[in-house]
């Protein structure tokens, strides 16, 4: 691989920290999810309720243990972490005139760390973790006083860490609402608790938009505040292949990824793709876009891709979908071809080149590979983890990444798998559903020890990293 390519690893604030109320944090959406599990959706609350179960106030207490966690990275060659700021952290609210000094101090801190051992913080401004307060006052993505607030937030942070943080991305997995049938990804992504007559997907396409808006923002002034800034977007990128060579099938491949990926072709390009006028007035949806929102987006189009690759999806055309509209709960089907996880993700390495390479040829910016990784039950035996099926998983993505690259020609910065660490699943809220290189000592119910243990992945990574990824 390149000389300078920054191996790492990522997790998310809220799925780490815990300290849910630690130095002024303020409740985020993160707070109120309760406990769910395999096909079991986390139920979210008003507030938090007394005996209910809310692992993300928990987390692996990384707001404490991050000297030591830091100290494993290094550790394992990382050149890279990825993180996200709580914006409750340094908003509570979300709307405070100032922002909390005790929550920028302790990013202070956490960067600092990271540089003492020549680690690159990497960080994303939303990941899934919103103030609780800007979705009940102002119905989250749906206010222009949200994108206020974002943009605010996106300052105070530039200013305050641009000497020491250069990569910056603006909402994480941005395209996971194109699932607008899943109450999740909506609260997750654009703070949208939905009313039962309301239609989700045109307040979907609504509510992108004015994150659109706000990303483009952020990027124009990350530029002004310091010209050495990169701040990309990230898109979870799920190629969506035809179920056969069917001219239906394939065309119903091709809608399913114009609308996964527009979100994209936005951020990237700057502009919507013309389909969408269309399909709005198709669909009879009004969207509130102004001349001021278009010269936004063309002007703060994105420096980089950063996406995640988990796995890949299929589609076949159905006679009662003559129209080719994708949506996701009822258009995918199984992949014959490729095995899945216990959770039921489909493993597809030669995927991730795909989706790589069709990325870099439709947007032409260079990408960054900011999650991958394997979720799994893992089994300590003699204080050891051996996670033969990790390595597997995380060895064939590395080898079509590197074909990718040395084979392909993509510019590609760095590569930081999900994640360094076990972390609180995002869509379950479990802890058994393990992505680390590293172990933490707890269960589903925050309970054990805490102690770290590294997992035969650890070392595995370890000699990639020296290796500068010829040794897999
Ligand atoms: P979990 C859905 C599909 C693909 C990736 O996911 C997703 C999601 C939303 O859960 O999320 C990303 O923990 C996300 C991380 C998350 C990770 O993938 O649900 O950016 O926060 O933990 C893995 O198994």
């Amino acid at each position: 691989m390149p000389k300078d390519f920054m191996w790492g690893g990522a997790v998310a604030a809220h799925q780490v920290e815990g300290a849910w109320q630690a130095g002024g944090k303020g409740v985020s959406i993160a707070d109120v999810m309760r406990a769910g599990a395999k096909g079991v959706a986390r139920v979210v609350d008003d507030a938090p309720i007394d005996g209910k179960i809310y692992p993300n106030h928990w987390g692996i207490d990384f707001y404490h243990t991050y000297k030591e966690d830091i100290k494993l990275f290094a550790e394992m060659g990382f050149k890279c972490f990825r993180t996200s700021i709580a914006w409750t952290r340094i908003f509570p609210n979300g709307d405070e005139a100032l922002p909390n000094e005790e929550g920028l101090k302790y990013y202070d801190d956490l960067f600092a760390t990271c540089k003492q051992y020549g680690i690159e913080p990497i960080v994303t401004l939303s990941h899934f973790e919103l103030p609780l307060h800007l979705v009940k006052e102002y119905g989250g993505f749906r206010s222009r006083k949200v994108v206020d607030a974002f943009v605010k937030f996106s300052q105070v942070c530039f200013e305050r860490y641009h000497d020491i943080v250069k990569y910056w991305m603006t909402f994480n997995e941005i395209n996971n609402q194109a699932m607008w049938s899943d109450p999740h990804p909506m609260l997750q992504n654009s703070g949208l608790l939905l009313a039962d007559d309301e239609n989700a997907e045109e307040t979907m396409f609504q509510a992108a938009h004015l994150e659109f808006v706000a990303s483009a923002k952020a990027v124009q002034l990350a530029h002004i505040i310091d010209p050495t800034l990169k701040v990309g977007s990230m898109i979870a990128m799920t190629p969506i292949y035809p179920l056969s060579a069917k001219p239906k099938d394939v065309m119903m491949a091709e809608r399913a990824m114009r609308y996964r990926y527009y979100f994209g072709d936005v951020q990237a390009l700057g502009e919507y793709p013309a389909w969408v006028d269309k399909y709005w007035a198709r669909k009879g949806y009004h969207v509130d876009i102004t001349d001021a929102d278009r010269a936004a987006l063309k002007a703060g189009a994105v420096d980089y891709v950063g996406f995640s690759y988990y796995n890949s999806l299929t589609v076949e055309y159905k006679e009662d979908n003559p129209l080719y509209d994708y949506n996701e709960a009822t258009s995918v089907v199984p992949n014959p071809y490729v095995p899945r996880s216990d959770w039921g993700w489909q493993i597809d390495p030669v995927g991730l080149r795909y989706g790589m390479n069709w990325m870099a040829s439709r947007w032409h910016k260079p990408l960054f590979i900011v999650e991958n990784g394997y979720g799994a039950y893992d089994k300590v035996e003699d204080g050891k983890v051996h996670d033969d099926y990790r390595i597997d998983y995380l060895r064939d993505h590395v080898a079509e990444m590197e074909k990718a690259v040395v084979e392909d020609g993509i510019e590609l910065w760095g590569y930081t798998p999900w994640s360094g660490i076990d972390i609180i699943s995002a869509s379950t809220g479990e802890m058994k559903k393990r992505y680390g290189l590293i172990y933490v000592d707890q269960d589903d119910e925050g309970k054990g020890s805490g102690k770290r243990i590294k997992k035969d992945s650890f070392n595995w990574y370890k000699q990639v990293i020296a290796s500068n990824g010829e040794d897999l």
